[in-house]
């Protein structure tokens, strides 16, 4: 059995969509945010006290878009990976990488700099900066999304999972009324998934049943 440590709206939802996408059983693990400060013992399992934190096995991991990718290769074959056989293998990997390192690096702070850090430390500025940052980094999906419905390999894979989540975070920073159009057309494809719905469902009835309220959305 996989579990999953997660926080509501965090960018453990990556993987919480690949789980429910390859149909796996897992467990959900509700934290309140941040947990390094409000679930200390969490420490204890996750001594970064980020998340997101798998456990599968002997296996522990704590990269969002490094899980989807393991579990589409532990828990596949499936059509959500494009093996090196294919002639996106380079394009799907670089959209995997991208996804973290590249989107939501900037985004994480927009939302420090907005929401996290106490009144007297915010900054306009940061926040500001940061978001032209994204947006900036976003031009990459909205080229690649002009003429296809979907990232890499002709149809929906991991590649679609990681990115959309930036999208998701995007929206609730504010910042998904500065995407372009074919970024807008994508999110909106990505959200009608019954995959995308099935984890959103998981994520709001498992913070009931552990009783971790979600996150004030802006
Ligand atoms: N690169 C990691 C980053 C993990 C991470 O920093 N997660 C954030 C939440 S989205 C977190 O746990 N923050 C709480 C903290 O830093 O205490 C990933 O892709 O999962």
């Amino acid at each position: 059995m996989i579990t999953l440590y997660h926080c509501d709206g965090a960018r453990s939802f990556r993987p919480l969509w690949m789980l429910e996408e390859l149909g796996a059983s897992y467990e959900l693990k509700m934290l309140p945010f941040p947990p390094r400060v409000l679930a200390k013992e969490y420490l204890a399992i996750n001594p970064l006290g980020t998340i997101p934190f798998m456990i599968d096995g002997e296996t522990k991991m704590t990269e969002s878009s490094g899980i989807c990718h393991y579990l589409g290769i532990k828990h596949g074959p499936t059509p959500l990976m494009v093996g090196p056989e294919e002639k996106d293998f380079g394009a799907f990997l670089n959209w995997m990488y991208f996804s973290d390192a590249t989107l939501t690096f900037p985004q994480t702070l927009v939302l420090r700099y907005t929401q996290l850090e106490p009144e007297e430390r915010r900054s306009p500025q940061v926040a500001t900066d940061y978001a032209k940052w994204f947006l900036g980094r976003l031009r990459a999906v909205e080229a690649a999304t002009g003429h296809v419905e979907f990232l890499s390999g002709g149809r929906f894979t991991a590649a679609d999972i990681v990115i959309g989540y930036a999208l998701r975070l995007a929206d609730t920073l504010g910042l998904s009324k500065e995407f372009g159009p074919n970024v807008a057309a994508y999110w909106a494809r990505l959200q009608q998934r019954d995959g995308y719905q099935r984890a959103l469902a998981a994520e709001e009835r498992a913070g009931q049943e552990q009783g971790v309220k979600p996150r004030v959305r802006p």
